[in-house]
């Protein structure tokens, strides 16, 4: 195990930065476990497939896989993509993965947050964890890049940052009484400071309706320049998501970002709702102490799940009425990359989407 630093990055000058600004590459981590995905992980894989080489087709990708799967996930790659041997308990590296940092002269470092599978023993998602756990220090410790370790429960979909100071989050999930529960709001807000760097905590009450990691922000809200968020949004009044969302649109209305600016808000229309069906939750092993998959599930699908490359943006669709408006949305805010759609829903039936399965590493600009 590499020593972590004992100060925090605030201390030493290094920050978190916004998922637009140029990424060194993307990490992810290959799917198999057949309790969460369904057929044997196989639609999961090729749905990764498809992120990892579309990524790949703007910045360097690797892919973690465990031995078992090394020759199967190297033969459903392209060359383009690094393949690395690690262990894992499943597949999503924006949670278990390091939050990376850069300081002003381009170096990289990074925050190896505790990961509890969200929620722990009582109702987390599944047991065990501890391979989850390891995945942000072996990262790091691939890259070279020196470790902060703070005893503190973090998913990285949990926060949503605009690298100028200002961090987007939810009390549904980061006051949850399974992730820190001996800590204060207070205690919580300066771990957010010390550990990003920032100066300004906006809180949101909930996230995404049904939400299985207790309302992660990064399937909700997020920015998407300094000044501009995007949020999850329902016309219908009965769909219980539209009281969720305008409540977190009365928040962000009278928020001010770290930079002392009113933030602009961008609604964007959630598809369906969606539901599981019967032969995709049949397709998922029964395993006692994981989440079952049961039919007709409220998915928690979302267009703000998804994630922003060098040059492109990949946005998660889902054969749905609401696609070409979230298409056309993404393209105003960023009329310079292109706007990549991928299928969305073989990763939204694992509970999360493009954004949950995909880790940026910034560029920074130093080299060793
Ligand atoms: O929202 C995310 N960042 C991850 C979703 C994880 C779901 C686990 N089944």
């Amino acid at each position: 195990m590499s020593a972590p630093l004992t100060s925090t990055p605030r201390s030493d000058g290094y920050r978190m930065h916004a998922e637009w600004e140029p990424h060194r590459g993307t990490w992810l981590i290959w799917p198999e476990r057949s309790d969460n995905w369904r057929n044997g992980a196989k639609p999961a894989q090729a749905a990764f497939a498809h992120v990892a080489e579309t990524i790949a087709a703007a910045e360097p990708v690797t892919v973690c896989v465990s031995a078992g799967q090394y020759v199967n996930a190297r033969e459903r790659l392209s060359d383009a993509v690094r393949l690395v041997e690690m262990s894992s308990n499943d597949s999503w590296i924006r949670d278990c993965g390091p939050t990376f940092l850069v300081n002003d002269a381009g170096r990289v470092r990074g925050v190896d947050w505790k990961f509890n599978a969200w929620g722990g023993l009582e109702v987390g998602l599944y047991f065990p964890w501890d391979a989850d756990d390891l995945v942000g220090e072996k990262v790091l410790d691939l890259e070279r890049d020196q470790r902060y370790a703070p005893d503190f429960v973090l998913e990285g979909g949990s926060i949503d940052v605009d690298g100028q100071g200002t961090v987007l989050t939810t009390e549904e999930c980061l006051l949850h009484g399974n992730r820190n529960p001996e800590m204060s709001r207070e205690l919580i807000e300066w771990h957010l400071r010390e550990y990003l760097n920032a100066e300004t905590i906006i809180w949101l009450p909930r996230g995404v309706y049904l939400d299985e990691t207790n309302g992660h922000v990064d399937n909700f809200a997020r920015f998407v320049r300094p000044g501009q968020v995007m949020l999850t949004w329902t016309d219908d009044e009965s769909d219980p998501q539209y009281e969720i969302s305008n409540e977190a649109l009365t928040i962000l209305r009278e928020a001010k970002d770290a930079r002392g600016r009113e933030l602009e808000i961008t609604l964007v229309h959630q598809p369906g709702p969606l539901f599981s069906t019967d032969a995709e939750a049949r397709g998922v092993d029964h395993v006692p102490g994981v989440q079952p998959r049961v039919a007709g599930v409220r998915l928690a699908g979302s267009y703000v799940n998804s994630y922003f490359a060098n040059g492109i943006v990949v946005l998660p669709v889902f054969d749905d009425p609401h696609d070409e408006a979230a298409v056309e949305t993404y393209g105003q805010f960023f009329p310079e990359r292109r706007i990549v759609t991928v299928p969305g829903r073989e990763i939204l039936l694992g509970g999360g989407n493009v954004h949950c399965v995909t880790q940026q590493e910034p560029f920074g600009g130093h080299t060793l």
